[in-house]
């Protein structure tokens, strides 16, 4: 499992849109965000590059911070 900080996220709808987003990456399964920390958790069942998870997140606009 790995854990990565998404900034910009400010209700259910963008919780649904990087989720959304998120799962359709090849190799993510499992995405959990949490609103309150701008945490969001996934699984990896095959390899994915970090940068392959910034550019998705940005494209919808909002921003992984770490
Ligand atoms: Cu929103």
């Amino acid at each position: 499992m790995a854990t990565i900080q998404v900034k910009g996220m400010s209700c259910e709808h963008c919780v649904a849109s990087v989720r959304k987003r998120l799962l359709q990456i090849d190799g993510i399964t499992d995405v959990q965000v949490d609103l309150q920390t701008n945490k969001v958790t996934y699984t990896e069942v095959k390899p994915v590059q970090l940068d392959t998870i910034k550019e998705a997140i940005s494209e919808i606009g909002y921003e992984v911070t770490d």
